[in-house]
């Protein structure tokens, strides 16, 4: 059941925009340019900077938080460390508003270039206790920061929450005088409306337009709008809320895509309004493994109301491109079927490729067409920064392979393919040596009651030159996982067929991240041997 079976027409483009594991994307424009940021929570490399002159080819231009010291994700799980971030230009600087959750608090970072460096953090603990700020430029030069932020006195109920503004000194990167309440737990409190969260300001013929999610990143996600004359309000609710949601949907529809909400909003040179929001593709029910994604979607305006879907109607997997010159489209693809292979031949690690935290030491090598992996005794489970580097799975049905050389040098050493959501929920296909043998196995940590280094649920000899390259395949068919391998090159055999890999969903596994598809090594001692994934 692929998006793929929907055509897009010449003029069209497809949803998401932006496949896989990126949610809550922020969006400016610079002239003709357009600059999008996602969240990442504890992936690193993180905050990743996307740049595009049409809205529909998106090309990764860097990494906001690219340098191991900027944050310290520390041993979070990987659905804390940075939130929804807010991109914004004013006066040739880019900002970068956002929260480190259990890692910091509320920060800014700054930028000439958006494909970076970034600054190192300048905290802003006007903000605690809030999380998703955004940085507002008005037409005077004034600068504001709203957020979600906690209620009025004590919570009404749970996912009570309240929109705050505040004053940012821009000179200063700090924000100064009063806080001021917009929205105290959302546009109709009667209703005990939850999360209201990912609020953004713009402006617009005379009113200031102050739009928000609503109802929980999940299945009830939605997204309202506000205006008032002044920025610090009072905000009158638009009596057509909500302005884009998909759950009063009929469950059983054909391609789901649920879940949508926070949006941000862009006006093109020509006067075009599209928004920005995140969706999910679940494969069934509420299961889906590729995480949240970037969908892209005409505004409308109503009598000075802005709308993204129309009452029950669904978001379309194809749309009409905005009216701007269409570009060709990137090296790597985001959008639509595609492949990439990547031969480790460049100078660096493509930007789109991440490990779990920050590193404390280097622990791999790239080049002459090879990763290099150093095998250290941090597993999959162990809420450190494992020998993994990976890249997001970002189709319903996804193979990812790969050539590895490595000799086990004792019994527990092991490399491989991993497909993990997160420290308690992963697949690891990998060559190990077993009673002395080389063996290709599978392991599986299913949860938190399972061991840290998982649970072996297949394992097969490996027959021949333990010098030559063992190949291994991790394919996914929406909840279903299979598993190869092969000593020659195309000779694939099935370790393992039709696993359940609803363990990857957001559903089981929790949190906000996707699946990732990694190469990892792991060392059964402290003592390193080489590996060459
Ligand atoms: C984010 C909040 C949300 O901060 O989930 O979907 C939180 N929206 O706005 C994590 O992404």
């Amino acid at each position: 059941r692929s998006d793929e079976a929907v055509r897009p027409g010449p003029e069209d483009y497809r949803n998401p925009i932006m496949k896989g594991f990126y949610p809550d994307p922020s969006i400016t424009r610079v002239g003709d340019d357009y600059y999008l940021v996602n969240s990442t929570f504890s992936w690193f490399p993180g905050i990743p900077v996307f740049h595009s002159r049409d809205l529909v080819n998106w090309t990764q231009i860097g990494n906001a938080i690219d340098r191991p010291d900027q944050l310290d994700f520390g041993r979070l799980g990987m659905s804390r460390g940075v939130f929804a971030p807010a991109i914004s230009h004013h006066a040739d600087t880019f900002y970068i508003v956002n929260t480190c959750v259990d890692c910091g608090g509320n920060f800014v970072i700054t930028a000439t270039d958006p494909a970076g460096p970034w600054s190192d953090p300048i905290w802003l603990p006007d903000l605690e206790g809030g999380i998703d700020p955004s940085l507002f430029f008005d037409e005077d030069g004034s600068a504001w920061i709203v957020n979600n932020g906690p209620p009025v006195g004590t919570p009404l109920y749970e996912g009570h929450r309240a929109l705050w503004l505040q004053r940012f000194d821009p000179g200063a990167r700090r924000t100064v005088g009063p806080r001021t309440l917009l929205v105290n737990g959302g546009v109709d409190i009667a209703r005990k409306p939850v999360w209201i969260e990912g609020p953004h300001i713009f402006r617009k013929d005379g009113f200031y337009y102050l739009t928000a999610a609503e109802g929980g990143t999940e299945v009830n996600h939605s997204q309202v709008v506000l205006r008032s004359r002044t920025v610090t309000g009072p905000y009158v609710p638009f009596p057509g809320n909500p302005i884009l949601t998909q759950r009063d949907l009929a469950a059983d529809r054909p391609n789901p895509i649920t879940s949508a909400g926070h949006a941000d909003l862009v006006e093109t040179k020509t006067g075009e309004w599209w928004a920005t929001f995140l969706a999910v593709r679940p494969y069934e029910g509420d299961f889906y493994n590729t995480g949240r994604e970037t969908f892209l979607l005409p505004v409308t305006w109503e009598n000075g109301w802005p709308r993204i879907t129309a009452p029950g109607q669904a978001i379309p997997l194809t749309h009409r491109r905005p009216n701007l010159p269409a570009m060709t489209a990137p090296p790597v693809p985001t959008s639509g079927a595609f492949s990439v292979r990547e031969e480790f031949d460049g100078a660096a690690l493509p930007p789109n490729w991440a490990m779990m935290r920050n590193p404390r030491e280097r622990w791999y090598t790239i080049g002459d067409g090879r990763l290099s992996l150093q095998p250290r005794p941090v597993s999959l489970g162990a809420f450190g920064n494992p020998s993994l580097l990976g890249r997001r799975q970002q189709h319903l049905n996804a193979e990812a392979s790969t050539a590895l050389r490595f000799v086990p040098r004792r019994e527990g050493d092991e490399a491989g393919l991993a497909a993990i959501q997160n420290d308690e929920f992963w697949f690891f296909l990998s060559v190990s040596q077993k009673g002395g043998e080389r063996v290709v196995k599978l392991e599986r940590r299913a949860g938190g009651t399972d061991p840290a280094d998982g649970v072996e649920i297949a394992a097969a000899p490996l027959a021949g030159d333990p010098d030559a390259p063992v190949y291994l395949r991790i394919r996914a068919r929406g909840a279903e996982y299979d598993f190869f391998y092969a000593t020659r090159e195309g000779d694939w055999r099935p370790l393992r067929e039709g696993e359940d890999g609803r363990i990857l969903s957001t559903r089981v596994a929790g949190g906000f991240v996707g699946t990732f598809f990694g190469v990892h090594a792991f060392s059964a001692t402290t003592l390193p041997s080489p590996a060459r994934p």
